[in-house]
């Protein structure tokens, strides 16, 4: 049974000394309460670890640490591993790269971003810290969970020295979308995007962030994905969305508890017939305050019937101050109250009280549970456990009011969703909560509450942890399908024993190596010479099946006694026949598609179209990559488009789009030519994606084989075009073995 190994920049306790105190807090945050939970509660079965472990980084001094640890006063719950950090270097890492880089251009502020390269320099040495004590601390059997975009190039340290490790890695933040990644310089794009690809499986809270990251790792890395599937590196890595959830236990449980009601009760008592609105942020620009007090102001300007009758709420929690840009935002909040306070209050009543301050639990539940409206207005976030909080603390009244550029926006839909930076929008949006009638209130809570109470923190992390295992499963299915001397023994010993064997071969990127121009791809001696050996041997049927054009085929290939099938089954010459047309087809259809397709060549410089007999296909191998992905992305829905309802299909395949007719594929082409030879023993080798309906449709009969690291139906893989013929050489090798009277052995 192996350990759990939590890693992220902060610790769940911090040690301060005070005076000769060493003092130990345990930290809130969204993370570490989550996290907490799961091992806490009894309800949750963690017995598939042995132990939890927590990595991160300590503030204290290494002494104070040591004290604090010898004074027996760190909680027990997970052993804690810390790293202690050169300080500017931390400064470099935690207040550079990470919060004045990372931090503003994920959430969309691109002009508050730093681009300083010792800030990237410290962020690396950090990582490969965390690294070298990971390595120290581990063993076999453990699973690794990174969390964060402090620690985004870990995966990949990790990695280098542990290449089996387990490795799930999960952004809190929003994964931007890629015009504004791409605002990073190109090393470190890479940097991140690569570090990132160290792990195996890769969380983000919604699915745009999802879409935003596999459009990036494809721009930047040219790295390929089949839905959230992704082959990078020989080794398949998962990406998906696993929206963080909160303990909403806890949160039920606190309604009933003591203290909280004392503090909840004497807030009622000096907020008595007014309406309460509240709202709690860390001190943050992302966090639309100024806007909020806007959208506030507005809505006390537009109805003056709430004067005296209305409070808002407002803390800020401590958070960064040693940045510049928050030092500033503090200011400017605080001006912004001032100038609300200073306007509308009387000689009794004041509509901001503002706190600059930590909340206690119970403070923080009493006020989700008295608040007649929580007012949480980001301007990015990447979920926002405040708003959900809030829901879950609800007892018979409350109504949220959240921001549509959070993460919690996705699964809050029964929330007034607001744009932040709209104030009259804000303005409306209070009056209509403080006038929204109790029934409807409870009922929109209790939909929003049910979801929470069903995908909550635990569910999360059991969500995340158990598809961790499904990829490390995947990828063992994948090392163990990479084609070995064994099978390759067993097959040539079929082979050998068959009566009659038909070889089914894909050619560009089987046969052939991809070329830069299809007409550059002409056989040479040695291939001509490999078929012609393998076809002269008795009972054997060798398939040439491509996706090229007939009189290609015939040209290059023509000469020998072999079988060749043009566009996918379109067109078939057996041995030794004329070629004959599957079906007979208007070619009407090429003329509305054609245009399309000669429109994306102009748009899209290095792109051309080739038209075959019963094909029409957009080439993008030459483009320049972004431009040629996008573009053939803009061309796959505008030809989805074009064709619906009609018997063509759009068939995606490496680096080309073709249009033709369904029902014309290597799958069923395929089953026709077994039909036709009836062999014993079958292969099939093919590398691209039309070649597995060929896969599919022969699995149980052949052995199938595909060339590349892609996710395949086929049994076996062999990772490189080069070695399909000196694998197909075996077979000529074996045959005059036996012909010569020697057995194989
Ligand atoms: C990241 C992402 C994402 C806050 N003030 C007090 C206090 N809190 C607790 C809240 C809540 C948590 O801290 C803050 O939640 P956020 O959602 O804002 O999360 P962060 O940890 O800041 O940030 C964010 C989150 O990760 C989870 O993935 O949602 O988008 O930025 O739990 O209750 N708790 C107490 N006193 C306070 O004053 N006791």
């Amino acid at each position: 049974m192996g350990r759990l190994i939590i890693i992220s920049n902060r610790l769940p306790i911090s040690v301060d000394r005070v005076g000769d105190d060493i003092v130990i807090r345990q930290s809130s945050g969204g993370l570490v309460s989550a996290i907490k939970s799961y091992f806490e509660r009894s309800d949750i079965d963690t017995s598939q670890y042995s132990e939890a472990i927590w990595l991160g980084t300590m503030d204290a001094a290494e002494e104070d640490w040591n004290a604090a640890n010898e004074m027996g006063g760190v909680p027990s719950d997970f052993k804690i591993e810390t790293i202690f950090t050169d300080k500017d270097v931390y400064d470099g890492f935690y207040n550079g790269f990470a919060n004045s880089t990372l931090w503003p251009l994920f959430h969309y502020f691109p002009s508050l971003v730093e681009y300083k390269k010792e800030y990237f320099e410290a962020y690396l040495k950090v990582n490969q810290q965390f690294a070298d004590k990971l390595v120290e601390i581990y063993q076999p059997g453990d699973t690794i969970w990174i969390h964060d975009y402090q620690l985004m190039s870990l995966s990949k340290l990790i990695r280098k020295r542990l290449p089996g490790a387990t490795i799930g890695f999960f952004l809190h933040i929003p994964f931007p979308s890629y015009e504004i990644f791409r605002l990073l310089p190109t090393v470190w794009k890479h940097s991140i995007l690569e570090g990132m690809l160290g792990a195996d499986l890769i969380g983000f809270h919604t699915y745009d962030y999802v879409q935003h990251f596999i459009q990036s790792i494809k721009m930047v890395l040219k790295v390929d994905s089949q839905f959230n599937t992704i082959n990078y590196n020989g080794r398949v890595i998962k990406t998906d969305l696993f929206p963080i959830g909160i303990d909403y236990q806890k949160f039920r449980e606190a309604i009933n508890d003591e203290k909280t009601i004392r503090v909840g009760t004497s807030l009622e008592e000096r907020f008595y017939n007014k309406k309460i609105i509240f709202s709690v942020d860390r001190l943050d620009y992302t966090k639309g305050v100024s806007f909020r007090l806007e959208g506030y102001e507005e809505f006390l300007e537009k109805h003056p019937e709430w004067m005296k009758k209305v409070v808002f709420i407002l803390n800020i929690i401590p958070s960064r101050d040693l940045i510049a840009a928050y030092i500033e935002r503090k200011k400017l909040i605080e001006e912004k109250i001032s100038t609300i306070n200073g306007r509308f209050s009387t000689l009794e009543w004041q509509p901001i009280i503002y706190r600059y301050n930590h909340l206690s639990f119970e403070e923080l539940c009493a006020l989700y549970q008295i608040a007649d409206v929580a007012l949480i207005t980001p301007l990015r976030d990447g979920m926002n456990l405040v708003a959900k909080e809030y829901v879950a603390s609800c007892i018979d009244k409350g109504v949220l009011i959240l921001s549509e550029l959070t993460g919690a926006a996705s699964e809050l839909n029964e929330a007034i969703l607001v744009n932040p930076t709209d104030c009259s929008e804000v303005a409306d949006a209070i009056q209509t909560a403080l006038t929204m009638p109790l029934m409807e209130q409870r009922s929109l809570l209790s939909h929003m509450q049910k979801r929470l109470k069903d995908y909550d923190v635990v569910k999360w992390i059991n969500d995340f942890l158990e598809q961790l295992v499904t990829v490390k499963k995947d990828q063992e299915k994948l090392v163990v399908k990479v084609l070995d001397g064994a099978t390759i023994k067993e097959m040539l010993q079929r082979y050998q024993s068959a009566s009659k064997r038909c070889i089914m071969l894909d050619y560009d990127g089987t046969l052939a190596p991809i070329t830069k121009l299809p007409s550059m791809a002409v056989p040479d001696d040695n291939l001509l010479g490999l078929m012609t050996q393998l076809s002269g041997i008795e009972n054997n049927e060798i398939v040439i099946i491509s996706g090229r054009d007939a009189d290609t085929l015939q040209e290059w290939l023509g000469h020998l006694p072999i079988t060749l099938v043009a566009e996918h089954g379109a067109l078939t010459r057996f041995k030794g026949e004329e070629w004959q047309q599957k079906g007979s087809y208007s070619a009407d259809w090429k003329d509305k598609v054609r245009p399309l397709l000669e429109l994306f060549v102009s748009r899209c410089a290095g792109s051309f179209t080739e038209e075959k007999k019963n094909t029409l296909a957009w080439h993008y191998r030459n483009t320049a990559p972004d431009l040629g992905f996008i573009r053939s992305r803009e061309l796959m829905n505008s030809l989805q488009q074009l064709t619906t309802n009609t018997p063509l299909q759009v068939v995606d395949g490496n680096k080309v789009l073709e249009v033709r007719m369904i029902g014309v594929d290597k799958g069923a082409t395929a089953i026709n030519l077994v039909d036709h030879f009836k062999p014993d023993f079958i292969m099939c080798i093919g590398d691209d994606t039309t070649d597995e309906d060929m896969f599919k449709a022969l699995n149980d009969k052949a052995y199938t084989i595909k060339i590349g690291k892609a996710n395949t139906a086929a049994q076996h893989t062999l990772l490189l075009q080069t070695e399909v013929l000196p694998l197909l050489k075996q077979f000529v090798a074996c045959a005059k073995k036996e012909e010569y009277g020697f057995s194989h052995s």
